[in-house]
């Protein structure tokens, strides 16, 4: 059972046969702090527990390398924004190993997919539910989905994930990266897919005109590509609900006249000293600073585990600090019982098996990390029977090796 966004409601994520999985990944600057490390591991933990169930799991995820953002933090360091991308992407890959995430099949960047993405934006020209905004700084026209055209021409309806109203909306995607007071649109929420050359900015030639893609019509081609229409779970931060995935279940639909995917899985935010840790503000927690200052990866993880991912939460060192604790904790516990010295052999030992269930139990129930965590804490201030099964288990089902 997993929670989702759009129905509010907890839902079996249950795949027919292969569990299909879309999370949405980094734009590569500032990586990889505790808020993504904290989103990562929420799927990573979904993916443990499918597999634990015995389905096979396809997992992909993008990288957005080509957006504002990177490009205005390129040019205000002074650094070609390919080279920074790609150091961020190195950085990423090698902290999520860190932290043993068990990386997707498909890794795909944007820059991988721009011929694709114009050809899925001339279709939606084609089909008339994408229109051409005439540029005054551009040679060519922007090009934007008209979300009125798609929910008269397609099952999808604007709101059914994100729930929320108009007036919301519009405050969000101001904020979020879309322009709703952008001149010439039809409906101030049309969201661009496709941003015409401008001189300085990367761009590629297309068909639809030498440009780059919008946000959200990446995360639906990648998805549609290497997942297919109406996959299991679509992944990402709370802060993804609107404008991002809304639309990009949009644009999927209006491209294949399916849904995106059948449960929309939203993790909570994280925060760091009273803000919701972000590159805007720059209050940042990163895991490859935590790394080089000498904390064990498993105590973060242990961290991150701490929390139930829906629920927002501050990283302090307190937090960690217990983490490392519980790290100690359950390192000594399973050692000791595998020697069976300090216990006394004669009291009844607990079952392996028993336990492992009990944790099953727990990350079944939308994933409660801190339920399994708990179930752990008690546990293991027994004697175990078999205390190697619990140590496999803690590896397999929380990704911590004891
Ligand atoms: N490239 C887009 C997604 S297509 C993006 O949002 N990139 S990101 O680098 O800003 O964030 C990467 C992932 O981390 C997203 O799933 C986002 O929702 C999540 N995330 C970002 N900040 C936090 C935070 N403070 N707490 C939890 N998750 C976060
Ligand atoms: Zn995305």
């Amino acid at each position: 059972m997993i929670f989702d966004t759009a129905t509010q409601s907890l839902v079996e994520a249950k795949p027919h046969d292969i569990a299909r999985l879309y999370v949405c990944g980094i734009t590569p600057y500032d990586a990889t702090h505790m808020g993504h490390a904290s989103t990562y591991l929420a799927f990573d933990t979904l993916q443990r527990v499918w597999r634990d169930a015995g389905y096979l799991v396809h997992y992909a995820q993008n990288i957005t390398d080509i957006d504002d953002p990177l490009l205005e933090r390129a040019t205000a360091t002074g650094v070609d924004w390919r080279t920074l991308a790609d150091d961020q992407i190195e950085l990423f890959r090698q902290d999520m190993a860190s932290l043993d995430v068990i990386p997707p099949d498909h890794y795909v960047a944007v820059t991988e997919m721009i011929g694709e993405i114009a050809e899925a934006v001339c279709t939606l020209l084609d089909r008339g539910i994408a229109y051409r905004v005439p540029t005054e700084d551009a040679d060519g026209d922007d090009i934007y989905f008209d979300i009125a055209a798609a929910q008269d021409a397609t099952p999808w309806v604007l709101g059914e994930e994100s729930n929320l109203d108009r007036d919301m909306m519009l405050a969000l995607s101001a904020e979020r990266g879309g322009d709703p007071d952008r001149a010439g649109k039809r409906d101030a929420l049309d969201p661009l897919l496709w941003r015409a050359a401008r001189v300085g900015e990367p761009s590629w030639p297309a068909r639809v005109g030498e440009g780059r893609p919008g946000w959200h019509i990446e995360c639906s081609v990648i998805a549609l590509k290497h997942l297919g229409k109406d996959f299991t779970v679509q992944g990402g931060g709370f802060d993804l609900v609107f404008p991002h995935h809304e639309l990009s279940g949009g644009h999927a639909s209006a491209l294949s006249g399916h849904r995106l995917a059948q449960v929309y899985s939203h993790a909570g935010l994280v925060a760091y000293e009273g803000e919701k840790m972000s590159k805007s503000l720059g209050n940042l927690v990163l895991v490859s600073r935590l790394r080089e200052s000498g904390v064990d990866p498993r105590a973060i993880r242990l961290t991150i585990l701490a929390h139930h991912y829906r629920s927002n939460w501050e990283w302090t060192d307190a937090v960690l600090a217990e983490a490392t604790d519980r790290l100690a904790r359950w390192s000594a516990a399973v050692s000791t019982s595998s020697g069976d010295a300090s216990h006394d052999a004669s009291t009844q030992a607990l079952s392996a098996m028993d336990l492992i269930a009990d944790m099953r139990m727990a990350l079944n129930n939308d994933l409660d990390t801190p339920g399994a965590l708990g179930v752990l804490d008690s546990a293991l201030m027994h004697r175990i029977d078999e205390p190697r099964l619990v140590v496999d288990a803690v590896r397999a089902l929380l990704g911590v090796a004891l």
